[in-house]
């Protein structure tokens, strides 16, 4: 069988799209998911995104393997990308460009506004320590400024679950950090027993974060859209940053806006080119 894909990208965080409309389990196992990942041997992107059939009111379902074959729970450039993905698929046809996503972390709704940008309605962040999940602190409390030791070092981390679980580590100069050296030590460190994905995060002013990546599943990438909602809302708890701000990414900028309880994530999705294997 040959499927038809389209190559993504969100500020350099790349995908392939799968249309899987057809089906309701995905056409690609994990194991060729990693191989298509593969920037060598294979296609090459951070993840692989299938759009399904949607079921309960919603219009599609996503599910997404990362470039090692594990499966997150949502992905937020990701899910820009799909939106893109599904309004070429129906030329721009669906209501407003207005879309309700099943995703494994729930329900989120991205809408396409001008020049390709999508803006996302990431849903509610959850703090405590079981929804993370972690054993940094007991179970029924958030996780802020905990103190744990990495490569050595003593970090402080407050921890933020935007569907899938992230670390967040306030730092002077984002440059500095050596990604490739404590990324992975972060990701598999025993106190969180999904792995985690990991910020180090830089304040250049309350409304502009700098902030460089490693993600659980497939190392250091050029963005996070889940992990620059998560950064922001550590910003916040921590008292260090505004409730809408920017943030730098190695691939450039989102607008990230905490209103009242939920998320919203606005960035670009670009489609790079289209195949078939
Ligand atoms: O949680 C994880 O295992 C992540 N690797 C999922 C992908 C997150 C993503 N980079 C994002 O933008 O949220 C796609």
């Amino acid at each position: 069988m040959s499927i038809h894909f389209a190559k993504y990208h969100g500020l350099g965080n790349d995908f392939i799209l799968i249309d899987n409309r057809s089906s309701s389990e995905p056409l690609v196992t994990p194991e060729q998911a990693v191989k298509l990942c593969d920037r060598n041997f294979g296609i090459g992107a951070d993840g692989v995104i299938f759009a399904l059939p949607g079921e309960h009111g919603a219009d599609y379902a996503m599910r997404i393997f990362n470039s090692d074959g594990s499966e997150p729970e949502m992905c937020g450039n990701g899910i820009r990308c799909l939106a893109g993905f599904l309004a070429n698929l129906d030329n721009n046809t669906h209501k407003n460009g207005t879309y309700r996503i099943q995703t494994l972390a729930g329900i989120i709704t991205p809408q396409i506004t001008s020049h390709g940008r999508v803006r996302v309605d990431m849903g509610v962040p959850k703090l405590l320590a079981a929804e993370i999940p972690t054993t940094l602190c007991p179970t029924d409390q958030k996780v802020i400024n905990q103190s744990m030791d990495v490569a050595g070092q003593s970090w402080s981390v407050t921890c933020v679950n935007m569907g899938n679980p992230h670390c967040i580590t306030f730092v002077e100069d984002v440059a500095a950090i050596p990604l490739e050296i404590i990324g992975s030590q972060f990701e598999h460190h025993p106190v969180f027993p999904q792995r985690t994905n990991t910020e180090f995060i830089q304040i250049v002013r309350r409304d502009y974060l700098k902030m460089r990546v490693w993600e659980r599943g497939a190392g250091a990438t050029l963005a996070c859209g889940t992990g620059a909602c998560a950064a922001l809302v550590a910003g916040v708890l921590t008292g260090k940053c505004n409730r809408t701000a920017t943030v730098e990414l190695p691939g450039g900028c989102l607008e990230i806006e905490w209103s009242l309880d939920r998320l919203y994530m606005t960035g670009p999705a670009e489609r790079v080119f289209t195949g078939q294997f």
